[in-house]
């Protein structure tokens, strides 16, 4: 084969390098259709995963479906000895990134060679050594909030002078931007010591300002405050390389038959049902699915309720009706419906029966629902979830009950306080117009001569270069 760059093109060649979990790939897959349909020809490249059937599954269709991508399989490299976690996510991501650190030979003999390497921010310091090595520009693609990204990038600051985040603060403030409440940072974030921090954190927020640009699924009117800053420099000028907002980014078909809870909401009344998924990975403790089941049913709101109870999708063995009791399905038989494991969100929200969105705040769900303009309870966890939900009820897409926690350790959020928040979310006319005015502007923003699609369409001709 080749390896000059034929007159078919010019078009740019793109590796892809997603990272671990559903939350990281499917981004990937959604720029990926992007670019195949803005003529790019694209190589993606994954490590077998150990950790969700789904991600791989996701992967062969995706693949079945765009037969034009070229794709490279990479063994993980297994970890013997002392795992440094018990975190099955955690310890797939420390075994890909050592096999990624590997790639150099297969990138650096692609055909045509390669315009740029796309790879996620958590791989920004393994992957931008071998792009600068291979002198090919390096792109992050971050599948968090620009808020979110913001504070990893200040970290190095962070960890120089731990007063910042001392015992007596309330908040701390990144110049350029409103200041974060304390009890939305991570607490990995005030640890040097902890695990997270040290392997992923810490290396990559210095690797940040290697990559020539960081992608970003939001769009500006969504994070005004945070983007503005961005661009005019006023904000972490050093540690950031320019930020590309295409977001919220686009779906991409999904051919399969239809699934039993689509077939479901097809006989529901427009804007009737109250959706609610907590993401790939969170789970709650029994007690409080049964809480959450019983808030629905006492709001009278028809429902999809997506359950998951456990991390590893081939772990969750626990029967549905010992989840949320026998009698309650068989009592909610006509009103709603409760599916256990993985659903196709994508193809639920764009569904004209969905009402509302009761969410962790998963950030790639965040931009789902704005693309639909669709408004959320945020219900967030762990992580950037907790930024994310302030972003969401700053822009008009939902409401926060800022006290309310989730996941095994959380105290336990009753059934009636659920209800009240469910016909808050369901009868607050004024909340849904403001979701709707963010999925108008949305898909402004995406459309042809969007700014989103503009930013995109932009760095496309660039890379043609
Ligand atoms: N999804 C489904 N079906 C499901 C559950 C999820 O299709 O049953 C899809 C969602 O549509 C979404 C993705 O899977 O596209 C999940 O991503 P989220 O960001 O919404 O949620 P995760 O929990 O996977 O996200 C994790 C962290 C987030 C954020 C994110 C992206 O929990 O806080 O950091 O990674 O980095």
């Amino acid at each position: 084969m080749s390896n000059t760059r034929d007159s078919r093109s010019l078009s740019p060649h793109i590796a892809l390098i997603p990272s671990a979990g559903m939350g990281h790939l499917l981004p990937f897959l959604r720029i990926t259709s992007m670019l195949l349909s803005r003529n790019c020809t694209v190589t993606l490249i994954t490590a077998e995963s150990t950790v969700s059937a789904v991600e791989s599954s996701y992967i062969s269709s995706f693949l079945s479906q765009h037969p034009q991508v070229k794709h490279v399989d990479i063994q993980p490299i297994q970890l013997h000895s002392n795992p440094t976690s018990n975190d099955p996510l955690f310890l797939q991501f420390e075994s890909i990134s050592r096999s990624f650190q590997l790639l150099s030979p297969a990138l650096s003999s692609s055909s045509p060679p390669l315009s740029a390497i796309f790879t996620h921010l958590s791989m920004a310091s393994i992957i931008t050594p071998i792009a600068a090595e291979l002198g090919v520009p390096s792109y992050l693609v971050s599948s968090t909030s620009t808020k979110f990204l913001c504070l990893m990038a200040y970290h190095p600051v962070l960890i120089a002078d731990p007063d910042k985040l001392g015992n007596s603060s309330t908040e701390l403030t990144i110049p350029g931007l409103t200041p974060f409440p304390i009890s939305s940072i991570p607490s990995p974030f005030k640890n040097p010591d902890n695990i997270f921090t040290r392997s992923i954190l810490v290396p990559n927020a210095r690797a940040l300002s290697k990559a020539k640009g960081i992608i970003v699924n939001s769009f500006d009117c969504f994070e005004p405050e945070t983007l503005e800053a961005i661009n005019n420099g006023r904000v972490l000028e050093h540690s950031l390389p320019p930020v590309l907002p295409i977001g919220p980014l686009e779906s991409y078909e999904i051919k399969k038959e239809k699934s039993h809870y689509m077939t479901w909401l097809d006989n529901q009344p427009e804007e009737s049902v109250v959706y609610v998924n907590f993401g790939g990975r969170t789970t709650m403790s029994n007690h409080q699915i049964r809480e959450l089941s019983k808030g629905l049913e006492r709001s009278g709101y028809r429902f999809l309720l997506v359950l998951k109870c456990s991390e590893v999708d081939e772990e969750d063995k626990d029967d549905l009706k010992d989840l949320v009791g026998d009698s309650f399905l068989e009592r909610t038989r006509n009103k709603g419906m409760v599916v256990k494991g993985w659903v196709s969100q994508q193809e639920i929200l764009e569904h004209p029966s969905i009402g509302a969105f009761v969410n962790h705040c998963g950030w790639n769900s965040v931009m789902e629902a704005a693309r639909r303009g669709i408004p959320m309870v945020a219900w967030p966890q762990i992580g950037d979830q907790r930024v994310n939900a302030e972003i969401v009820k700053n822009a008009g897409l939902g409401i926060w009950e800022s006290k309310w926690g989730l996941g095994l350790q959380a105290e336990l959020v009753c059934g009636e306080e659920i209800e009240k928040k469910i016909k808050e979310v369901m009868e607050n006319e004024k909340l849904r117009e403001m979701a709707k005015k963010v999925g108008d502007e949305a898909r402004k923003y995406t459309n042809i001569g969007g700014r989103s699609e503009k930013v995109l369409k932009e760095l496309v001709e660039f890379l043609q270069k």
